[in-house]
């Protein structure tokens, strides 16, 4: 066996079944061996941002690890977006990043580079493989680090005569011990905080959006009267009807310090403490108001269903009833299309067992509520910030579930990141409703324009957020990739397309002209109402905050 064949060989018996590919020539043996493990996939992927990304979307739903093939530095490189947002994510990812044979660095050819560099910004575990005999024992221990918890970006350098060499076998993977719940002493000093009374909330994050997790903080909140709250942008979210609907902090501050205030008691599982998106002038970074104590149930290295239902034990709540949401969609839109009809639309359709990656940004504002009573579903939000997420992901989720429909809710700007994950979709034959918001800008940033007090923008400024002059033909792009797409311009249209779209196997997509969700003059109002915002009663206030937080 060379290299490449014990390295494939170890990934697939450790479970990492799916590599996303962009090869060079320094992986050609690592392509060539992919037909001697035939339980491996190989997907193609024309650009290395949307390999890393497919790769995150894969782990998100698969629970296991994604795995890349990125052609040395630069590769890595093109890659870095959404290795960063899997690594906000803690998805579990290995890159196998090829590099020139070991003989040939001290040439420094065109394509020598510090891969390790690149790679250490996402990953917690970077090495290069020393030998053909160490290869697979590298690989093996990369995968483990990957898994966690918390899931982890791993990168494994290849050099190309490591790979091509003979002599190797494969490795088994590393055993790991299970992770530990939190320990009894926090457990006793959370119930006796929730027990003391004052407002508390629960914030759940990463594994604790998922049903077992859900479940059991909905059984702590009844006994307590604790508020469940989620991370703003969740890397996997189970929700709809029959399941507990925790409320996701707000994006805009503003808006988060309502849903805060007055707290007593904070209890993190899974989830950091909330700070700010960005730091804006005169305001604070740090979401938790003054006099609440913090207190961590389950690190991300934890078990977190085990010490939530240990809590539940503690506080006796076992036999309560967690609240549900209960089944409710919006009725069908009708008549010229907004960004809030195309939510609308969405919620009366969204199919059972639906995977969403949501990227839709500010045309999306509306979309938590109008999905919230659909039939069950996963959301995948954009976790690190870095657009161009979500096509890519929408590739891995299809990948890694082809029974279930999945759905790409994609803002224009955010699509031409990774629009080449349109070429997947069709090579892969995959199950994706692509929805693509053209609201022709950069819609968000006219918002922070306003919120960041910088002054003295003109109409240079102003055309830098401006994705008209020419405008983008998304129909005719999807067409060059080979997807089946429309434009719509009305509720009726959209509707008909959407159950076509989700209804036809193979992915679509749905081009809807949506104008900005924030006309200029409530942008210009939007400051002064932010700062209202902050001291309407509460109910007021978290119903503004529903309509139009992002
Ligand atoms: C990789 C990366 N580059 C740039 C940005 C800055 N950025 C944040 S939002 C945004 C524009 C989003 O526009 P669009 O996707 O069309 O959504 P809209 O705001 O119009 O709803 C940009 C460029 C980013 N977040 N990530």
């Amino acid at each position: 066996m060379n290299g490449a064949q014990a390295l494939i060989r170890t990934l697939v018996d450790a479970g990492a079944t799916t590599c996303f590919t962009n090869p060079g020539t320094s992986e050609m043996h690592f392509v060539a061996a992919l037909d001697s493990v035939p339980e491996m996939r190989a997907v193609l992927a024309t650009f290395e941002g949307v390999a890393t990304g497919a790769a995150d979307g894969y782990a998100r739903i698969a629970d296991r690890p994604g795995v890349t093939l990125l052609h040395l530095g630069p590769g890595l490189g093109n890659g870095l977006a959404n290795l960063h947002n899997a690594r906000k994510a803690k998805s579990p990812i290995v890159n196998i990043v090829g590099d020139h044979a070991t003989y040939h660095t001290q040439y420094d050819a065109q394509l020598q580079s510090d891969i390790e560099t690149v790679a250490r910004n996402v990953s917690s575990w970077v090495r290069t493989s020393a030998s053909t005999a160490e290869l697979a024992e590298d690989a093996a221990e990369a995968i483990g680090v990957s898994l966690g918890p918390p899931g982890q970006v791993a990168t494994l350098i290849l050099p190309a005569d490591v790979s091509w060499s003979e002599g190797a076998a494969p490795a088994a993977p590393t055993p790991k011990a299970p992770a530990a719940p939190a320990d009894e002493a926090t457990i006793q000093t959370i119930a006796n905080a929730l027990r003391a009374g004052g407002r508390s909330a629960i914030l759940l994050g990463g594994r604790a959006l998922r049903e077992g997790a859900l479940t059991a903080a909905a059984r702590i909140a009844a006994a307590t009267d604790a508020q469940l709250l989620a991370e703003t942008f969740p890397a996997r979210l189970e929700r709809g009807a029959g399941l507990p609907a925790p409320e996701r902090i707000a994006y805009f501050p503003e808006f988060a310090a309502v849903q805060l205030r007055g707290l007593k008691n904070l209890i993190l599982v899974d989830a950091k403490a909330p700070v700010t998106f960005f730091a804006y002038p005169g305001k604070p970074s740090y979401l938790v108001p003054d006099g609440c104590d913090v207190h961590e149930l389950g690190s991300p290295e934890s078990n977190v269903v085990a010490s939530l239902e240990q809590l539940v034990e503690a506080l006796d709540a076992g036999a309560k009833q967690p609240a549900l949401q209960q089944a409710a969609r919006p009725g069908r839109p009708s008549g010229q299309l907004t960004a809030e009809k195309v939510c609308q639309a969405i919620g009366a359709l969204l199919p059972e067992g639906a995977i969403v990656s949501d990227e839709s940004v500010t045309s999306g504002q509306t979309l938590p509520a109008a999905t919230a009573g659909a039939p069950r579903h996963d959301l995948l939000a954009l976790t690190g910030g870095a657009i161009g997420q979500g096509l890519p992901v929408a590739v891995g989720a299809a990948i890694a579930a082809p029974d279930r429909p999945v759905l790409a809710l994609e803002a224009d700007g955010s699509s031409l990141y990774t629009i080449q994950s349109l070429w997947t979709m069709v090579r892969e034959q995959l199950n994706i409703t692509v929805v693509l918001f053209n609201n022709r800008s950069y819609g968000i940033l006219n918002v922070e324009l306003q919120r960041v007090q910088a002054d003295g923008a003109g109409p240079k400024a102003k055309s830098q957020l401006d994705l008209s002059r020419p405008d983008v033909d998304f129909v005719s792009l999807a067409k060059g990739f080979g997807v089946p797409s429309k434009r719509v311009g009305s509720a009726e249209d959209l509707l008909t397309e959407l159950e076509r779209a989700i209804a036809e196997p193979g992915p679509h997509l749905i081009e809807v002209l949506v104008p900005n969700v924030l006309s200029d003059r409530q942008l210009r109002a939007m400051p002064i109402a932010l700062r209202a915002i902050g001291h309407l009663p509460r109910p007021l206030a978290q119903a503004v905050k529903r309509r139009l937080s992002p």
